[in-house]
């Protein structure tokens, strides 16, 4: 029999919350979009533009204010390593950050904190599935521009804490099917980790879809009059496959990766889309589109997944 305190108030007995991914989306981070909010991190100022994606992020940013998370989980594939998957190993993060194309639309002053105890989880359960992995702690490392984006988009606020998983080039060494295989386990991997983090976790795919770039800028990049897709055949594949993901059909967006891949150079070559729909079990739940638009001429879509949350107290 328990024997209480004298005067202890009965208290319900407290119950260990349970890890879950509450939130996914898909986020797209041209730099043109941090360009065009004119936030007081970026140097360069402009005139607006793109605006059909950027109010899809506001829809989206609406959107999950619905939702309590603890963390943001990303994979972007301007983080590339050739040796296995790399994860963000120290607390805080804080350099400028330049984009190596477009330094004329993002130089942009960071501070970023990470959470390193599921960054550390996620590489252990992963190492322990038998992948590659490698925590990466040098300090003065630079985050890359796909990670910055996204997350700015998603929370201007920048005050939820992140974990950052890199892009292993295996697309490039072996094939798309090699890539998609470890994603999958990726993905695996990381819902496992974060359901026994106790954590409540938003993850985010942050890539374009088709990825053709024009290869010139118009004199001023957000004369809006110049941004259209590259091809027509670069719009068909935008459109299959958004329509793919609104009618639930991650399983065949899996399977249609390798053409897609091939045939729109598109930006899920780095894994980030296959890792997210494997994290999330291969939803068959309608995904929300928040907002579709063309940047450079690569198309861009912002894509929400509604997931049961975990159970917290
Ligand atoms: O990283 C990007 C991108 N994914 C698409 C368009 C323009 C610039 O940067
Ligand atoms: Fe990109």
């Amino acid at each position: 029999m328990t024997v209480l305190k004298d005067q202890e108030p009965m208290s319900r007995p407290r119950r260990m919350s349970k890890g879950a991914i509450v939130g996914a989306a898909l986020a797209p981070h041209p730099p043109h979009l941090v360009y065009a909010e004119n936030p007081e991190q970026n140097e360069p100022h402009s005139e607006g533009g793109w605006e059909q994606l950027r109010w899809g992020y506001e829809r989206l940013r609406d959107s999950l204010k619905d939702i309590e998370y603890d963390v943001i989980v990303l994979l972007s594939p301007h983080w590339q390593t050739y040796v296995g998957t790399h994860f963000l190993g120290v607390e805080r993060f804080q350099s400028l950050s330049v984009d190596p194309i477009f330094p004329n639309l993002f130089r942009f002053h960071y501070d970023m904190n990470v959470d390193v105890e599921l960054s550390k989880a996620i590489h252990d359960v992963a190492k322990a599935d038998g992948m590659s992995v490698k925590m990466m702690e040098n300090p003065d490392f630079r985050v890359d521009y796909g990670t910055i984006v996204s997350c700015h988009m998603i929370r201007p606020e920048w005050d939820k804490p992140v974990v950052a998983i890199s892009s292993n080039r295996s697309r490039h060494y072996y094939s798309v099917e090699v890539m998609q295989e470890m994603m999958m386990q990726l993905g695996e991997s990381t819902r496992k980790a974060i359901e026994a983090s106790g954590k409540r976790a938003l993850i985010i795919a942050s890539n374009s879809l088709s990825h053709r770039h024009f290869t010139t800028e118009s004199e001023v990049p957000e004369d809006m009059s110049k941004e259209h897709i590259t091809s027509h055949a670069m719009h068909l594949w935008d459109m299959r496959m958004i329509e793919l993901m609104k009618s639930g059909k991650a399983q065949e967006v899996l399977d249609m990766m390798p053409e897609f891949v091939e045939q729109s150079i598109a930006e899920a070559d780095g894994g980030a889309l296959t890792w997210m729909l494997s994290a999330l079990e291969i939803p068959n739940t309608p995904a929300i589109l928040h907002g579709y638009g063309t940047i450079i001429g690569t198309g861009n879509a912002i894509m929400e997944w509604k997931v049961g949350g975990g159970d917290s107290e």
